[in-house]
């Protein structure tokens, strides 16, 4: 054959290769129906055959019903690929953008610049660069220079590095995933948006928005009527005391130590009696132990997770050998959600559930190995392995027990705690920021990791106020006391063999710092229950960064040492050692007139507590100085005003009666305040609930 025959051979052949070899798979990107109203949502799948395989997602509160193309000109669109076998999708960011979110990550509030690898993890003493915490959020929140906003979810429960170098990059483990991307006209829509597809936050009894004290652990019995009495005497407010592992039998979870607490339910009448409520810690390790009732009756079911050849996977933790529910299956969350039945009736109030990522002793990872195996339901996409069910594995056990605490007592709102979490959590429970460390630094970070949850689905966390790891000192404690009793969940918190960590146990000034804190956040508790609720009906967050003022103001876009509870209340804090330097700058604030406002005589003198300042326009309404939640009606209202040019300022109140699920049947009451003319008014602006009205007492503020 000639040399050029051969040639052109060579070439068709080549030519018929290359068209036989598959077309390069194209991204698909469907509209979903708008999340809220003023937003516009698509999700984008690698591929048609990526779409059509997918698992079905874990995040979401329900599957999504894609209606048409994606709007045309839709600007976001994700760029897939697979390094290494693995899953990405890529964003680019223009510049003047400002990223936010990746759930409960140390660190500053702007995310820019950052890794986060969303991956449970039992972060013992964590620090700053810590790049894996307890909770996982495949999330990404985006503010333009000019204020409009978008959010991307990575729709996979896989281990996934969120990389923000540049533009937003995600990487996971595991099956090609979906991205869904959220326009919005301000970042307000997108997180309202977040909260329509991943599920708002329940609203909680009110009492849990009081002040919560705990430590590892309080017992005997005796121990826990000595604090109570110590808040009681003191005039200290305070709603709940917390139970930590010590009084269980063993650490055998659902059991009580009879020798430290022989009569738990006496014991919580005692404290009911003084306005007090009681949580206890439950964890998902369950001693292997026949004749251990929650282990043969969970093993009569074959309630457990597996190890990679199908037997119980065993783990150690606190009460040594054990198994772990597998929360994957229905069946095993009503198990599980019937152990509380009996366990309430002892007068518990509110559940926490700890060490759920799952934290187990003595192996790589501090978890379960990855090869571990999950029989999920059809609905979570079936049997599959821990590399899936990881991330949400605390998740479902919030939920069961969750759940089950709605069944064992549905006259009241089941409270709560979970350490682990993935996006969609606060469905069924509130989050603290784990085993943080009593430094200024911790003390610091403590706001930008709770506005950060809260732009990530999450309204309800706080840190453990003074730090669980280390003793640290009085002028810090007074300073966290400050700034936390200001956070949605307020709990003091320390760690085993620590110093001790109640309000006065640094002496008689850090304990007037305390209490002036806890007065401020008890007048502020009709406020804070109505934001709740606003969280619980929008998936709004209730402590907001302060650019939520003004988006579009860049100045405010890294502010982290202030924030606002609300649209109406700003929070300066003060985080940094030594004290309060008259002459220091305050952080810039939005555009119109805030101003300073007291709500407790002496507050404003007491350098240690935060400034507050009142937007203009803004009329708070004040409940009156209380030491429980349910220790009086609110008859008398005071409402703090900062009235607008024009004299004007409005405000909101919803009040139903602080517990039980009547609410969800119209049983509650939501009132406009207006102030104009020197007079405040006010008319019901929802609501049948029939309950008794106050007074109202307006105090103009700056006069
Ligand atoms: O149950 C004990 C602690 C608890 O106090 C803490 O809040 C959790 O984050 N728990 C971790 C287990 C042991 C920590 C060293």
């Amino acid at each position: 054959m000639p040399a050029t025959r051969i040639v052109l051979a060579l070439a068709a052949a080549i030519a018929l290769a290359l068209l036989a070899k598959p077309a390069h798979a194209e991204p698909v990107g469907q509209s979903l129906p708008a999340p809220v109203p003023g937003t516009s949502a698509v999700v984008f799948h690698a591929s048609a055959a990526a779409r059509d395989e997918a698992p079905p997602s874990l995040c979401l509160k329900e599957p999504l019903r894609p209606d048409g193309p994606p709007p045309s000109g839709w600007k976001d669109t994700p760029v897939f690929s697979r390094p290494q076998g693995r899953a990405a999708a890529w964003l680019p960011t223009a510049d003047g953008t400002d990223l936010y979110g990746t759930g409960e990550v140390a660190g500053d509030l702007r995310r820019n610049r950052t890794r986060t690898v969303a991956w449970n993890t039992d972060a013992y003493g964590w620090q700053r660069a810590e790049l894996s915490l307890y909770q996982s959020h495949p999330w990404v929140l985006a503010v333009r220079r000019d204020g409009t906003a978008y959010g991307v979810i990575a729709d996979t429960p896989e281990r996934c590095l969120i990389d923000l170098n540049q533009g937003i990059r995600f990487e996971a483990a595991g099956p090609e995933f979906p991205v869904i991307v959220i326009e919005g006209p301000t970042p307000q829509h997108v997180v309202r948006a977040l909260g329509a597809l991943t599920g708002t936050a329940n609203l909680p009894p009110r009492w849990a928005l009081g002040y919560h004290q705990c430590r590892y652990s309080y017992t005997p019995d005796t121990r826990v009527l000595e604090i109570a009495d110590g808040f009681r005497k003191r005039h200290i407010p305070c709603d709940v005391l917390w139970l930590d592992i010590d009084y269980m039998d063993g650490f055998r979870c659902f059991t009580v130590d009879k020798n430290a607490f022989p009569d738990l339910r006496a014991l919580n009448g005692e404290l009911q009696g003084q306005g007090f409520r009681t949580v206890t810690i439950i964890d998902p390790g369950i001693k292997l132990e026949d004749g251990y009732h929650v282990y043969d009756t969970g093993d009569a079911l074959d309630a457990w997770v597996q190890n990679s050849a199908g037997a119980p996977y065993q783990g150690s933790v606190w009460p040594g050998n054990c198994v772990f529910p597998d929360f994957t299956m229905e069946r095993v969350r009503q198990w599980w959600g019937g152990l509380y039945g009996q366990f309430l009736s002892l007068g518990v109030d509110g559940i926490w559930n700890d060490m759920n990522e799952p934290a187990v002793f003595n192996v790589d990872g501090h978890t379960m190995p990855t090869s571990n195996i999950h029989r999920a339901d059809p609905e979570l996409g079936g049997t599959g392995t821990q590399a899936r069910f990881h991330n949400v594995y605390g998740m479902l056990m919030a939920r069961a027990t969750y759940e089950g605490c709605a069944v064992a007592r549905p006259d009241t709102r089941p409270f709560v705690l979970t350490r682990a979490g993935h996006l969609g959590a606060q469905r069924w429970a509130a989050t603290w920021t784990g085993d943080n460390t009593a430094s200024w630094d911790h003390l610091d970070m403590s706001l930008s990791m709770v506005l950060n949850l809260g732009l990530s689905g999450q309204p309800l966390s706080g840190p453990d106020i003074g730090g669980f790891v280390g003793a640290g000192d009085g002028p810090m404690f007074a300073r966290w006391m400050g700034v936390g009793a200001l956070l949605p969940f307020a709990r003091g918190h320390t760690g085993k063999g620590n110093i001790d960590k109640e309000p006065w146990s640094f002496g008689s000034k850090v304990e007037d710092t305390c209490r002036l804190a806890l007065q401020r956040r008890y007048r502020l508790l009709p406020y804070l229950y109505t934001l709740a609720r606003e969280a619980a009906e929008t998936g709004l967050p209730i402590a907001r960064p302060v650019f939520f003022a003004d988006p579009a103001d860049t100045t405010l876009r890294a502010v982290d040492d202030a924030f606002l509870l609300g649209d109406d209340l700003l929070v300066v804090a003060n985080t940094k050692p030594g004290p309060r330097d008259p002459a220091a700058k305050l952080p810039p604030f939005p555009r119109g007139k805030w101003r300073e406002v007291s709500l407790v005589p002496g507050d404003q003198a007491d350098p240690d507590l935060p400034r507050l300042f009142l937007r203009e326009g803004a009329a708070l309404p004040l409940g009156p100085m209380i030491e429980w939640s349910d220790e009086k009606p609110l008859d008398e209202i005071e409402l703090l005003v900062n009235p607008d040019a024009a004299g004007r300022a409005v405000g909101t109140l919803y009040e139903d009666a602080g517990d039980g699920p009547g609410y969800r049947d119209r049983a509650y009451r939501l009132t406009k305040f207006t102030f104009s003319g020197g007079k405040a008014s006010a008319t019901v602006a929802d609501g049948d609930w029939p309950a008794g009205t106050w007074r109202v007492t307006p105090r103009v503020v700056g006069k």
